[in-house]
């Protein structure tokens, strides 16, 4: 598919920050009167929302690795269908927060789903609709939980319960921490591994110089 906007993924462990990135870098391709559209995963269109509220749901009885990818590869093709290609088609860019390399950190290297498997799901599903750019948020696991659990103090109605991944252990998140930075090593002209564990606006700033070197400069 020979797409006409730019697709920008976010990525990182939990609390690295990819929301409110997500929210910065808006606003400054928004002042360069760029016509974006905000999504994230698992969810972006309505079937994917209400697989959504079935995976993160605490409730939900457990089940393997391979069923839980089965999950996020039925959001993501309706996402992909319904939001993400119809957007890059009329020249949006996209700006999506967490897309198939949080599969690829959570389910297989986390998760123990196979390789194999995670290749051909990205085969079926998402293909030839790869992320121009992927901006991988790292810090220390601990400071990210502490910042999910800050968050919780301050707004305790919005997320009152820890989601089914927020609950595994530290081990778990380690695991995640080093999977993302391995995507960073293996694919330095698609990744961008950003500190996270600076102030949000300098966290911002070194996001805008890699995206403007990569996306915004003239061809020379
Ligand atoms: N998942 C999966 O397993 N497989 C898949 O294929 C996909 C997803 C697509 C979605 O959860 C879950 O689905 C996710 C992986 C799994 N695991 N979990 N949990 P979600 O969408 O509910 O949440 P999340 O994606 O994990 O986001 P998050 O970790 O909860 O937050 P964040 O977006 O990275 O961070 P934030 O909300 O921007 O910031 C967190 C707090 O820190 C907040 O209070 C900020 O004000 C504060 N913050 C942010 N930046 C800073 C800096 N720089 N300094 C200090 N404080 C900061």
């Amino acid at each position: 598919m020979a797409t006409v906007g730019k697709f920008i993924t976010f990525e990182g462990g939990e609390g690295a920050g990819k929301s409110t990135q997500v929210r910065l870098l808006a606003e400054r391709l928004r002042a360069r009167s760029l016509d974006l559209l905000l999504t994230r995963e698992p969810g972006g269109s309505p079937f994917a929302e209400t697989l959504r509220s079935i995976i993160l749901n605490p409730k939900t009885p457990a089940h393997s690795a391979l069923s839980e990818a089965l999950l996020f590869y039925a959001a993501r093709a309706d996402h992909l269908d319904k939001t993400v290609r119809p957007a890059l088609l009329c020249g949006r860019w996209v700006i999506c927060d967490r897309f198939s390399d949080s599969t690829r950190a959570y389910q297989c290297d986390a998760g123990g789903l196979s390789l194999d498997a995670f290749h051909a799901l990205e085969e079926i599903v998402v293909k030839p609709t790869s992320p121009d750019v992927t901006v991988i948020l790292d810090l220390p696991v601990e400071t990210g939980l502490q910042r999910v659990e800050s968050r919780r103090n301050e707004a305790p109605q919005a997320s009152a319960t820890p989601d089914a991944y927020e609950r595994r252990g530290l081990d778990f998140h380690q695991k995640l921490r080093e999977a993302f930075a391995a995507i960073a090593k293996a694919e330095p002209q698609r990744c961008l591994l950003i500190d996270a564990s600076a102030d949000e606006q300098a966290v911002a700033d070194a996001i805008w110089s890699g995206i403007t070197d990569r996306l915004l400069k003239e061809p020379r």
